[in-house]
């Protein structure tokens, strides 16, 4: 276990490719995200933001965690929970944020993800550290589903500000990506059963490419953070100020 942490810190990412998480967990996050992907979720309680499904592009569904009683239940599964912490080295892990992700079958270029990192967009927290995202499978990513790529630590290569999630120009953003000197750029596809999950460090840079399977890549990624993180004074963001909101930002996992 201590060697799973190793590797995270050392590489940025950590592949889990089976799940942790009890099947009838997993059972009800799935039907969960075909609830909410359908537009069908409790909008009392987190987002009202659903963009429609169009089967032609990537759905991004933002913080419907709060909102489907399976997704909840999966982002606050203590199997899921403890294995991220032992990865990540963390005494407490906390979901600040959600998005769900739906990669339809032949939406082309249309379904990729540009090279990135997260810290981009997540400016509200005062230091990269402490601050990970747990992207979990519902169904099963192969390698012609446009899994996730991760670059093998790129964390360490410090904040570059160059990259964008919504790009489908995969070459020209990984061109216009300054790589130190001495490194290289190494990419790692995150091939995954349903409910196997990945952690991924926000200074990794990752990007996905298109799906050219027979099936839609159905995915929540969850934002999270644990004890080395902090907001930014005075921030106002809806993703800093619901912290004291268990429904919003429950715990992954507490020591
Ligand atoms: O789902 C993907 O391909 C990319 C997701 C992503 O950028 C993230 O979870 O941080």
């Amino acid at each position: 276990m201590a060697d799973d942490h190793l590797k995270y810190a050392e590489e940025g990412y950590y592949i889990e490719p089976d799940p942790v998480t009890p099947t009838h967990i997993l059972a009800r996050a799935q039907s969960g995200m075909e609830a909410v992907r359908a537009g069908i979720f409790d909008t009392t309680k987190g987002s009202t933001d659903h963009p429609g499904y169009d089967p032609t592009r990537l759905c991004k569904i933002n913080n419907c965690h709060p909102s489907d009683p399976g997704l909840y239940g999966l982002v606050t599964c203590s199997e899921l929970g403890s294995r991220v912490a032992q990865i990540t080295g963390s005494r407490f892990i906390q979901v600040w944020a959600s998005q769900l992700l739906i990669k339809p079958h032949g939406s082309q270029d249309a379904g990729q993800v540009g090279w990135h990192q997260d810290r981009q967009y997540w400016q509200y927290w005062q230091q990269a550290e402490g601050l990970f995202t747990v992207w979990i499978a519902l169904s099963e990513v192969g390698i012609s589903s446009g899994p996730m790529q991760f670059v093998t630590g790129s964390h360490a290569w410090g904040f570059k500000n160059s990259g964008d999630f919504f790009s489908h120009e995969q070459d020209s953003l990984r061109a216009a990506i300054p790589i130190p000197d001495n490194e290289s750029w190494h990419e790692k596809p995150a091939l995954l059963s349903a409910g196997g999950f990945s952690v991924h460090h926000c200074l990794t840079y990752h990007g996905s490419g298109a799906n050219v399977s027979d099936a839609p890549r159905c995915s929540l990624a969850v934002h999270v953070r644990d004890e080395r993180s902090q907001p930014v004074e005075g921030d106002t963001s809806y993703y800093t100020t619901h912290l004291d909101d268990p429904q919003i930002c429950p715990m992954m996992y507490e020591s």
